[in-house]
């Protein structure tokens, strides 16, 4: 397995729409190995291929405490938004490092995905997991979590993320 090198926000390249997996191969199972693992070692509870500069649709999530209840998606769609209340939640981003701001997401819905045997799979999620596939899901479309935030907070945020790109390439 590798790690993979996350891009960060405002890299254009987060902003490619992925496409659709045709079929479930060994390539396609090598990149959710890796990306896995570059989630597991980021200590992040999601990953969308888009932040690894893949840009197919394909998620992977652990929500679990003890990190071992991995969930992959494939070419998940939104089947039924059962509940519309709001659920607030402070989401972080491993391509937006440092920032956490609070977002309000729909508390439960069902999907459809495919599963590593390209098999269809409906999931149903609540609260965190509900939140977490979106934000995911959202990653597939080149949408971030700062784009729901007011202008003057992401241009805060974009503007001290290349300032410490700059440090960091300067080192
Ligand atoms: O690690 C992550 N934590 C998180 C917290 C609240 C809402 C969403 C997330 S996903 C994020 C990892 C990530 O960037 N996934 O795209
Ligand atoms: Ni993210």
């Amino acid at each position: 397995m590798s790690k993979l090198k996350i891009l960060i926000f405002p890299d254009p390249r987060l902003r490619t729409v992925a496409s659709k997996v045709v079929v479930v191969d060994d390539e396609i199972r090598t990149l959710i190995k890796d990306m896995l693992e570059t989630m597991y070692k980021g200590e992040g509870i999601g990953l969308a291929a888009t932040q690894v500069d893949v840009h197919k649709r394909v998620i992977v999530i652990d929500v679990s405490e003890e990190k071992n209840k991995p969930l992959v998606l494939i070419n998940p769609l939104i089947e039924e938004i059962i509940e519309t209340n709001k659920l607030p939640y402070s989401e972080g981003c491993l391509s937006v490092p440092g920032f956490y701001e609070e977002l309000e997401r729909p508390s439960k819905v069902k999907i459809s995905t495919l599963d590593l045997n390209n098999k269809t799979l409906k999931i149903e999620a609540e609260g965190i997991l509900s939140v977490v596939i979106q934000h995911e899901m959202d990653h597939l479309e080149g949408k971030i979590f700062v784009d729901y935030l007011s202008n003057l907070k992401r241009e805060m945020i974009r503007k001290k993320l290349i300032k410490q790109k700059k440090i960091s390439t300067a080192n």
